[in-house]
């Protein structure tokens, strides 16, 4: 399985160079270079004998084995966060044809989806949202992109899951410190945390640097660096959350003039549902307390109220057992990290593999996976494959 593994490894570090901007990864739904991941696998797919298709979301879809067969869905994205590593999300799609060329008994789709990670509209799953009909209202918004990219919106229902669909299963570098702490090459995800974002406006009045006094001022920077600091500490009010100021617009963004304008995003998650709730409410209030102090109007939008989701513990066990046979310690463990797999889970039974992430670094050029550790991947999901066919 090493040369195989090897060879997932390249791939994914040759479609890393399909990138919207020269010397750094960044892939975003529907963008061309989407066009040329696209390209490449299904001429791998081809070759192993796999139907393809792209459906109107944009997600690349192939089929091994009869279309009436019940089948497993192997499958995560192939957009990217701005500035990438090679492997989030990639890996899943890859390794998933991988496996095919293991010429499982049973049927296997394997899909990309075209958008996870929420960087084009500030809402995430829209590839996997399409896939279990979930898109809702937000198809208006990423309709037109559909269009653009010569796909048909009105097509969206046939994006669906097929009902032979039996299972969905999904691998993903772990992206934090665990796996690598613990030295194991492999964990099952028991859960995955609960995820809001938000987008914040501080709106104060935009003045001259040098002639405003400091009292005077409506300073909507000020506001909001008062709160980012309060965001920061939120866990210790909350034990067990994350919370994240990542993105930040200045305007007008000068250096000698009192900032008018602020947006921000809020990204906060926790395993436990109510907890992340009362801290989105903490942390709204304290927003307004910070503008209030200085006559600074803040209003937000919600972009993203995502459950936990547990995964499906009968699939759960099957990965256990296969990673058993196989020879492999494995770790059970909740995900940090948002994943397609939470929007599959409540429409099909859903597991998770996850790879160990040296240096625990994703989101970030330095994001690497060890060939060992993907042949143990593809070790277990063969043995998984083998033994769900028998399963029944
Ligand atoms: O943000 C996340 O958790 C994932 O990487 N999309
Ligand atoms: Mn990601
Ligand atoms: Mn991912």
């Amino acid at each position: 399985m090493i040369a195989l593994a090897e060879k997932v490894i390249r791939c994914c570090r040759h479609l890393s160079t399909m990138t919207e901007a020269p010397g750094r990864t960044t892939r975003t739904f529907l963008s061309p270079p989407m066009r040329d991941v696209h390209a490449e696998l299904i001429q791998w797919m081809h070759e192993l004998g796999m139907s393809t298709r792209i459906d109107a979301a944009g997600n690349l879809r192939g089929l091994w084995g009869d279309d009436h067969a019940a089948r497993v869905i192997i499958g995560s994205h192939l957009d990217t966060v701005p500035n990438a590593g090679a492997f989030d999300g990639i890996l899943g799609v890859v390794l998933g044809i991988a496996l095919v060329e293991t010429k499982p008994e049973m049927a296997v789709e394997v899909v990309g989806f075209s958008e996870e990670e929420g960087v084009r509209f500030g809402f995430p799953f829209v590839g996997s949202r399409a896939f279990t009909g979930t898109l809702g209202q937000d198809v208006d918004t990423v309709a037109p992109a559909i269009r653009a990219y010569g796909l048909d919106p009105d097509e969206l229902p046939a994006a669906r899951f097929s009902p032979c669909s039996a299972a969905y299963l999904e691998f993903h570098i772990e992206q934090g410190p665990i796996l690598e702490h613990l030295n194991l090459p492999l964990g099952i995800v028991d859960r995955i945390v609960g995820q809001s974002r938000y987008q914040l406006s501080f709106t104060g009045n935009a003045n001259h640097a040098g002639t405003t006094p400091m009292h005077l001022r409506n300073d909507a920077l000020a506001a909001a660096a008062e709160w980012i600091t309060e965001v920061e500490r939120s866990p210790a009010e909350f034990a067990g959350l994350v919370a994240t100021v990542g993105l930040l617009n200045v305007t007008p963004n000068a250096v000698n003039i009192v900032p008018g304008e602020v947006h921000a995003s809020l990204d906060v998650r926790h395993a436990l549902d109510p907890v992340r709730h009362s801290a989105c409410k903490s942390l709204l209030g304290k927003a307004n307390d910070a503008g209030q102090k200085r006559g600074v109007v803040v209003t937000h939008e919600i972009r993203l109220d995502q459950p936990a989701v547990p995964m499906d513990a009968n699939l759960r066990d099957h990965l256990a057992k296969a990673a058993e046979i196989a020879g492999y310690p494995i770790h059970h463990m909740d995900s940090g990290a948002g994943h397609d797999a939470m929007i599959v889970a409540p429409h099909l039974p859903s597991a998770m593999l996850f790879l160990r992430s040296p240096g625990g670094i994703s989101h970030h050029p330095d994001e690497n996976v060890l060939a060992e550790d993907v042949a143990a991947a593809l070790t277990v999901g063969a043995h998984f494959l083998g033994s769900y066919a028998h399963a029944g």
